[in-house]
């Protein structure tokens, strides 16, 4: 595979509704799409950043900034550029995982779709559809909430994730429990919001069955997730916390998790994703894909990953609709609370040019041959 053209374009999309969780309120998704011409397919990649380093260190204008003077050169200097290749030819780099994985996941998509290779086979599944779960963020009202909760529920989403923060906790967990029953399955967000002072208020969290805490503290304080896993009865998934396989391995030994959020942006792709899915299978830590409001690129890829066995718990992973009026491929929608897994070459969406035209703000070579 000669790669001819990395573009890059910026675009950006009213949410249907602004998303507040404890790092800030978003009320449109603005990032940029990689579009990588080969002389055998093109490929497409999403950037899971926001433009500022609010949710992760890494933010869009320094992904442009570093894929333009540090990861293409040593890309498109690559003899056989492959997916496989990217992450040891991009090692001498620090950091930088989600615009790592702009790259190593628009050539998987062009080498996927270069084999006529759906990417959810490629990467191992073993199913044909994921179920869906809805993260809900931080309504100005109890209100609010359960009537934003009860609306996604009657779309059929299997598991509610509630986005909490220091004041915004106890209550809706305890109203959105009680309105719904026992039956429902439901876990809370804090986006490390908290510290281990707030161990005993966390602990209040315990009587509402939640399925998991999700990052209550910092992303390095795993000594921290250790000790406060030893008071709460609420399992511990890591989010922030885990940017590879290594991470996982250590935080599972450490005692510092019971469950693992896999984003593949944070993680520096999909071939990383993949490893800490096997290490934590080989441990028996459940996993479930996380969302950074993707558009029908990212959200197709991401089922592709979400369709391998260890991927047991509802994903962040919702019909187009939960975010956009409008998506930039054919829309994913709800069947019986579950998404199809896409099984065309590659991602196995297109991206509509009509759409691309509507939501993008500017388009720059990276590269050209
Ligand atoms: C999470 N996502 O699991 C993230 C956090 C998050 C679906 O809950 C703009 C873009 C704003 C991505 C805010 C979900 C965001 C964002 C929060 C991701 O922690
Ligand atoms: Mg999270």
């Amino acid at each position: 595979m000669k790669i001819e053209l990395i573009e890059l374009v910026e675009v950006r999309l009213p949410l249907v509704r602004p998303f507040r969780t404890s790092c800030g309120t978003d009320t449109a998704r603005h990032t940029f799409l990689l579009r990588v011409v080969t002389d055998a397919a093109e490929g497409w990649a999403e950037f899971g950043g926001d433009p500022g380093p609010v949710y992760s260190p890494e933010f869009a204008a320094g992904a442009e900034r570093v894929l333009l003077d540090h990861l293409v050169p040593r890309v498109v200097a690559l003899h056989r550029p492959s997916a496989a290749r990217i992450a040891e030819a991009l090692s001498p780099i620090k950091g930088h995982h989600m615009a790592k994985a702009l790259l190593e996941t628009a050539i998987l998509d062009a080498e996927c779709r270069a084999h006529a290779m759906p990417l959810a086979t490629y990467l191992g599944a073993v199913r044909d559809r994921v179920p869906a779960g809805v993260s809900v963020g931080i309504t100005d009202t109890i209100a609010d909430l359960l009537k934003t909760v009860s609306g996604y529920l009657e779309e059929g989403y299997v598991r509610i994730k509630l986005k909490i923060e220091p004041g915004w906790d106890l209550e809706p967990v305890r109203a959105v429990r009680h309105e719904f029953g026992d039956e429902l399955v439901l876990q809370a967000d804090a986006n490390t919001a908290y510290s281990l002072a707030d161990a005993g208020h966390l602990r209040r969290l315990d009587e509402f069955g939640l399925v998991q805490i999700e990052q209550p503290l910092d992303a390095d304080d795993l000594r921290g997730h250790v000790e406060l896993a030893k008071v709460l009865r609420t399992p511990i998934c890591l989010d922030e916390s885990i940017r590879s396989a290594r991470d996982a391995a250590t935080a599972i030994a450490l005692g510092a998790c019971r469950i693992v959020n896999v984003k593949p942006s944070r993680v520096g792709g999909y071939l990383e994703a993949r490893r800490i899915h096997d290490v934590c299978a080989a441990h028996g830590i459940p996993v479930w894909c996380g969302g950074m409001l993707e558009t029908g690129i990212g959200r197709a890829q991401n089922l592709a990953l979400a369709a391998l066995p260890g991927f047991v718990l509802p994903n962040d992973i919702s019909a187009s609709s939960r975010y956009y009026a409008e998506d930039l491929t054919e829309p994913f929608e709800l069947d019986n609370g579950s998404l199809p897994v896409p099984d065309g070459p590659g991602s196995g969406v297109t991206v509509l040019p009509a759409a691309l035209r509507r939501y993008s703000v500017s388009t720059r070579a990276l590269y050209a041959r």
